[in-house]
């Protein structure tokens, strides 16, 4: 293992600890008598793991632009929670109908489907409650990075890129069509957090948007990925069910350019990405975070 990759995995593994430590304290339960049940089921699903790349990205992004890491906490945890509210809602009966997710049975599967749909709610309202709560020393900022979390997650965002998914069942669609999903279902999620970030850390409109670029990159980089890991992966590497979408005769990227075509088209996707990290380089900061990220999204196996 080259030098490279070991110091970004000891800076992975320094943020994930970062936010699995914060995660717990940010939704504390509340007794029975107070709604607890909803906030257990909650969290039933928020703490079971996952590899926690969006706060990751925005701590790690955070620090690179001169901001504190641990101020930004809160928006790390809100965003790990809008994830997560996705997720349960994704596997409900009425949407994916899953029952496996981060290797546990699925929120519902456990709490029943009324509470999962509370829980996914209660997380995406705890978000915000988040924001508001520690936006402020941020002044302007804060609600800045309030207005980003909320278009990421709406209705122009991956509420957006999930209706649009759902209006493409049942039949194929092109590769422009197929974008136009990621960009918003995966893509918005994974843009957020370098925005969040820049908008925290007072970034400047030039910086704000090269690391714009490079998240737009990995956001589609991300996707294409898990559509190679959805044929060629288990479902113990993954801690979901796999090898659902062309069960379902979904348009993946591997579907659309095959297994072979789509690893071409990930490559091609994050040498865009390395284009925005060397010119973040050349603006002087220290891109090893952003860059090792993208090996491991070239790579990653679950
Ligand atoms: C139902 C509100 C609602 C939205 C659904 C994001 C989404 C839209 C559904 C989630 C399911 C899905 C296949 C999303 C595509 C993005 C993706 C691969 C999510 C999984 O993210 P990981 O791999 O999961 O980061 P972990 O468990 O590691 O956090």
């Amino acid at each position: 293992m080259n030098k490279a990759v070991t110091d970004f995995d000891r800076q992975l593994t320094k943020w994930q600890q970062v936010i699995e430590q914060y995660l717990p304290e940010s939704y504390p339960v509340p007794p029975v008598e107070a709604g607890g049940r909803v906030v257990e089921a909650a969290r039933y699903s928020l703490l079971a793991g996952g590899k926690r790349i969006r706060p990751v990205l925005m701590l790690a992004t955070a620090e690179m632009l001169g901001a504190d890491p641990l101020a930004v906490r809160p928006f790390a945890a809100a965003l790990e929670m809008i994830h997560t509210y996705s997720l349960i809602h994704d596997d409900l009966p009425c949407m994916d109908n899953d029952d496996l997710r981060r290797g546990n049975p699925t929120c519902h599967v456990v709490y029943g489907e009324a509470l999962a749909v509370l829980a996914g709610d209660a997380l995406l309202t705890q978000a915000f409650e988040l924001v508001h709560e520690y936006g402020e020393q941020f002044g302007s900022s804060g609600w800045q990075a309030a207005r980003i979390l909320s278009r990421a997650a709406g209705s122009s965002g991956m509420i957006a890129g999930q209706t649009l998914d759902i209006a493409a069942e049942g039949h194929e669609i092109n590769a422009v069509e197929l974008e136009a999903i990621h960009t918003r279902k995966t893509g918005a999620l994974l843009k957020a957090p370098v925005l969040v970030a820049a908008a925290l850390a007072g970034s400047n409109e030039q910086l704000t948007s090269l690391l714009e670029q490079y998240a737009d990159a990995i956001g589609l980089a991300f996707q294409i990925r898990d559509d190679i890991l959805d044929v060629t992966s288990t479902p113990e590497q993954m801690g979901k069910t796999i090898g659902k979408d062309a069960r379902d005769h979904k348009t993946t990227y591997a579907t659309l350019y095959g297994l072979e075509g789509a690893q071409e088209r990930l490559e091609s996707v994050l040498a865009k990405a390395r284009q925005s990290t060397a010119a973040l380089q050349a603006e002087g900061l220290d891109t090893s975070f952003l860059e090792g990220l993208i090996n491991y999204l070239a790579t990653r196996r679950s």
